[in-house]
């Protein structure tokens, strides 16, 4: 008795992993479209979720560190980097034959809080900044030369109404922090693609601001291969017209785009000055879904998620790479944004590590 159950589920069990094997991954899906990625933080690297690591290696051909290569955990001290975590993400790609993206080497937000100040805690000249700036891309791209195909060099640097953001790079060095940080990013390593990349990449302001930048670092014979738009999206943002008409406009610059940090919040965007007076209520707004997504509110994001894709492979002569941001909806950054503790929809993975129905629909569809 107990053979013929245990031979029954063997056979089961086998029946649902030819199944699985069967079925087109995510990677040959999209082959003639462009790559496709996640974002891994240290867990999935170190090898501690093993449902993950499946899911990534069968579905994924890209890859970008979500924290440990920035600049407060990688080189937290002037003298000191932390090069374990970078270390491990780099050898599973390697290990994986995957494309392996570095993400970032300057940004306002995760800066180390020595970088731009001295030991007094005021801010260092223009000489010393740039001194530091060339010795972190230099120290970093070198150790991950020929490993790393291309590099976030600069990170979030314009605001949603097309102007600076006040950041100590550009207190510091006023708008040259830019050319100044892809010129040292192609010296340590010429081979690397160099990438500009931020959020709101739809918003007309700041898609004109960045036309002008990219096209400023080209008429100075710099390097930049690619423009980032993020896209942390949500139901009602944003505007997908204004974000294929960035897809346009930066595609028009020469550089290939890349959808470099993907997800859709499926929960309602709750406004900052929302006029909640009761918290418990408030805080029902903010989580409205702590328990599953009601089907309806899933079919929405599911429909929106397929036109998404639909214009992202409309795109794919200029789009070279969509990298979700995360691997599924349990270890999203968003289950923690705006507020901690909420529970968010927003990934292609499930919390069960389940392709979300759009997707899982297209991989079947081909599969027939
Ligand atoms: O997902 C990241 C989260 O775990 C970090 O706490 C956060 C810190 O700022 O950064 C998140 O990733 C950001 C990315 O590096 C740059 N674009 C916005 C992402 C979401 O905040």
């Amino acid at each position: 008795m107990r053979i013929a159950i245990l031979a029954a589920s063997v056979a089961l069990m086998t029946a649902s992993c030819t199944a699985e094997k069967n079925e087109p991954t995510l990677k040959e899906y999209f082959s003639d479209n462009f790559l496709i990625g996640t974002a891994l933080n240290v867990g999935h690297i170190k090898g501690f979720d093993q449902k993950a690591d499946s899911v990534v290696r069968r579905h994924f051909n890209t890859i970008v560190a979500e924290n440990c290569m920035k600049c407060e955990k990688i080189h937290p001290a002037e003298d000191r980097y932390f090069w374990d975590d970078a270390d491990a993400f780099v050898d599973y790609g390697v290990r994986n034959n995957m494309t392996i993206i570095g993400h970032t080497l300057i940004w306002h937000s995760q800066l180390a809080r020595w970088f731009p100040r001295d030991s007094a805690g005021n801010y260092v000249s223009a000489d010393v900044l740039k001194q530091r700036m060339r010795d972190h891309i230099t120290t970093i791209m070198t150790r991950y030369k020929g490993k790393i195909k291309g590099w976030d060099v600069v990170n979030e640097p314009i605001l949603e109404n097309g102007s600076y953001r006040k950041s100590p790079f550009y207190d510091i060095l006023g708008e040259e922090f830019i050319p100044l940080a892809f010129q040292y990013a192609h010296e340590a390593d010429p081979d690397a693609e160099l990438y500009i990349n931020d959020y709101a990449m739809n918003v007309p302001a700041k898609r004109e601001a960045y036309v002008r930048i990219v096209n400023d670092l080209k008429s100075r014979g710099l390097r930049i291969d690619g423009i980032g738009m993020q896209g942390h999206m949500g139901m009602d943002y944003p505007d997908l017209d204004e974000f294929e008409a960035s897809i346009n406009a930066y595609a028009a610059t020469g550089c290939n785009v890349m959808i470099t940090e993907w997800d859709m919040s499926a929960l309602p965007t709750v406004s900052r000055s929302a006029n909640v007076g009761d918290s418990v209520a408030f805080s029902k707004l903010l989580n409205p879904y702590p328990d599953g997504l009601p089907t309806g509110v899933s079919d929405q994001w599911n429909a929106r998620m397929d036109s998404i894709t639909d214009m992202f492979i409309r795109h794919s002569d200029v789009i070279t790479r969509v990298t979700a941001w995360g691997v599924d909806d349990g270890m999203s950054w968003k289950n923690n944004f705006p507020v901690r503790g909420r529970v968010e929809y927003p990934l292609l993975f499930d919390r069960d590590y389940n392709l979300k129905p759009f997707m899982a629909n297209r991989l079947a569809n081909t599969a027939k």
